[in-house]
């Protein structure tokens, strides 16, 4: 199929409850939007860079010039009929993840509608469910803390994250055990820490947690691999890993037992998929983070999520407990068992909404093969 049109849509949709980590608290969550027309079909993906570079060093604004200057020219008119034969086509870009990944997710939607398959399917998966998890972030006592993990128990969520940061960790964390004894419970701390606070972790290795995502800085594996020798509790690293190459280096050296992966993040779903094999081979379980996205980005992990080594619950919360009205249909729910459901139409199974886009749109870009635009 031949590409004909390829455009980026800015949007930004208001959370349902604000959501603080170490690195800061977020009411409005901005995204880009990117669709790719061919032969009638659409497909559709989400960008997970923020308003500014505090998760990542990449932004909507580095996101958008990435797109329009460097990849959607290489692709716009040219035929493929896989992802890899869009990937082939990028330019060698160092870094920008998460723009590659916004492009590229787009065209498996478009090839997996094209050749009539759910993404969960062509991508290799074997779940009909994924199991799935809450992320709670800072809140301004214990006591809002403890009301919301209730009410997310009370919803049917079988596992919860808890955010974490100097002055909101050990008392936070213990409060929470204590409460719920036998809750399955992971921390994740975005980096706040350094090697001189082994002592805060020691004691939360105490606390009977799934794991203790990215303590430390947020790029390295040296001082995790010397905080992990310390620690029963397995560190998973989020931020740390970029593409499939930390992901190698952080198990040569142990700095980590676990890996979260966001599709966003590794720079797509192919080498989303990749980090998922290295691990598998390794004896190294992953789960799927997220990034807060609409229903376009969340049917994107929820399908990579299918995948065998995706043994740990992800950060895949339903779609209500993130906006209250999302740009695409149908929403995602939450099941009994704290698992969610996997479309089985094909692509991503989700369908945008026109109004609902054009109502949360900031900035609009067409880029059209047949008309040669100068950039
Ligand atoms: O570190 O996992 C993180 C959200 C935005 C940026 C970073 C992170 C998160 C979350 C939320 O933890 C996960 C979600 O429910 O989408
Ligand atoms: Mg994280």
């Amino acid at each position: 199929m031949r590409i004909e049109r390829v455009e980026l849509h800015h949007i930004a949709l208001e959370l349902v409850h604000p959501f603080e980590t170490s690195f800061g608290r977020e009411t409005v969550r901005p995204c880009i939007l990117v669709s790719v027309h061919a032969d009638g079909l659409v497909g559709w993906g989400e960008c997970v860079a923020g308003a500014g570079p505090w998760f990542s060093c990449e932004t909507v604004g580095t996101a958008w010039h990435v797109l329009r200057d460097f990849l959607i020219p290489a692709v716009l008119g040219q035929e493929v009929i896989s992802p890899a034969d869009a990937v082939a086509l990028f330019p060698p870009i160092r870094g920008h993840p998460m723009a590659r990944a916004a492009l590229e997710n787009a065209v498996w939607d478009l090839v997996a509608q094209a050749r009539g398959v759910p993404l969960a399917r062509m991508l290799g998966g074997v779940r009909d469910r994924v199991p799935v998890g809450v992320s709670v972030g800072i809140e301004s006592s214990l006591e809002a803390l403890l009301e919301r993990v209730e009410a997310y128990i009370a919803e049917g969520y079988g596992r919860v994250k808890l955010k974490i940061k100097p002055g909101w960790d050990v008392e936070v964390v213990r409060a929470v055990r204590e409460r719920w004894p036998d809750l399955p419970l992971q921390v994740d701390a975005n980096a706040a820490y350094t090697l001189d606070d082994a002592p805060v972790f020691r004691e939360l290795d105490s606390l009977g947690l799934l794991l203790i995502e990215q303590p430390l800085h947020h790029e390295d594996l040296v001082e995790h691999a010397r905080l992990q020798a310390q620690l029963r509790t397995p560190i998973c690293l989020d931020e740390s890993i970029r593409s499939p190459e930390h992901a190698r280096w952080a198990l040569e050296i142990e700095a980590c037992r676990v890996i979260n992966i966001k599709v966003g993040r590794v720079g797509g779903l192919t080498a989303a998929r990749r980090i998922h094999d290295l691990c598998a081979e390794r004896g190294v379980p992953v789960w799927c983070g997220g990034m807060l996205e609409t229903n376009v980005g969340r049917a994107a992990n929820v399908a990579l999520a299918t995948l065998p080594n995706f043994t740990l619950p992800g950060d895949i919360s339903a779609s209500a407990r993130y906006y209250r009205q999302d740009v695409a249909e149908p929403n995602f729910v939450l099941n009994e068992d704290s698992t969610i459901s996997v479309p089985t139409e094909p692509g991503l199974g989700v369908r945008v909404i026109p109004e609902r886009l054009s109502a949360a749109r900031l900035r609009h870009l067409v880029r059209s093969a047949r008309r040669d635009f100068p950039v």
